[in-house]
C-alpha cells in the first residue's frame, strides 16, 4: 500500500493540472465568445531616440496609422537651443557613436533631397525642429506617403529617425547640410 502512495499522489496531481487547464481552456474560450466586435487597433510604429556624437539628446517618434493617413510626432529633450535637421535615414541602425551607421536619407522613390511637400523630396526629408532655451522640441507630420508594418519600399519599419546639429538647408544635396547626427533611434512596429 505504502509503496503506491506517492504513483498516486503523482496521478492526482497530474489530474489537477489537466483539470486546471481545462478550466482556464474553457474560461478562454467563455471570453471569446463574449461577442465585442473586434475593432483592429490602429497601426503605430516608434522610435526612442537616444544620443549620438556625444550629445546627451533624448526623444521619441511616434507613427500613428489613421486609415491611409500616418501622423507622424517627434519630440525631442536636452537638445542645444535654435534649428535641428530631423530626418529618416535608410537604416534602423544606431549601433556607431556617430549615427552614420543609419546610412543616407531614406529616398525609396528616388528624387532630390527638398523641402517636404514643394517639389521634389525624399520620403525621409522631416523637416527642421526648432529647440527652445528649455532643451525641447517637437514637430508633427501627417501624409499618406508613407506605410507601417506592411515591408513594401515605402514602410517606415526599420528605418532610422535622425537628428541634427544644424538646420536643413532644403537645398543642399544630398541632404540639406545638417551637420553632425547627434540624436538616432530605429524605428520599430509597436505591438
Ligand atoms: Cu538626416
Ligand atoms: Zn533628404
Amino acid at each position: 500500500m505504502k509503496k503506491n502512495l506517492p504513483i498516486f499522489g503523482i496521478k492526482a496531481s497530474l489530474l489537477l493540472l489537466i483539470s486546471i487547464s481545462l478550466a482556464l481552456t474553457s474560461c478562454e474560450r467563455v471570453q471569446n465568445q463574449v461577442g465585442v466586435p473586434s475593432t483592429p487597433s490602429a497601426k503605430q510604429a516608434i522610435a526612442t531616440i537616444g544620443p549620438a556624437s556625444d550629445s546627451s539628446v533624448a526623444g521619441m517618434a511616434v507613427f500613428t496609422q489613421n486609415g491611409d493617413q500616418i501622423t507622424l510626432t517627434i519630440e525631442i529633450q536636452n537638445a542645444s537651443p535654435g534649428i535641428h535637421a530631423v530626418h529618416i535615414h535608410e537604416k534602423g541602425d544606431c549601433s556607431s557613436p556617430d549615427g552614420k551607421s543609419a546610412g543616407g536619407h531614406w529616398n525609396p522613390t528616388g528624387v532630390a533631397h527638398g523641402k517636404w511637400g514643394e517639389g521634389e523630396f525624399h520620403l525621409g526629408d522631416i523637416g527642421n525642429i526648432t529647440v527652445g532655451e528649455d532643451g525641447t522640441g517637437s514637430i508633427d507630420l501627417t501624409t499618406d506617403l508613407w506605410e507601417i508594418g506592411t515591408g513594401s519600399d515605402v514602410d517606415v519599419v526599420g528605418r532610422g529617425i535622425i537628428v541634427h546639429a544644424g538646420a536643413d538647408d532644403f537645398t543642399s544635396q544630398p541632404s540639406g547640410a545638417a551637420g553632425a547626427r547627434i540624436g538616432c533611434g530605429a524605428i520599430a512596429l509597436a505591438e
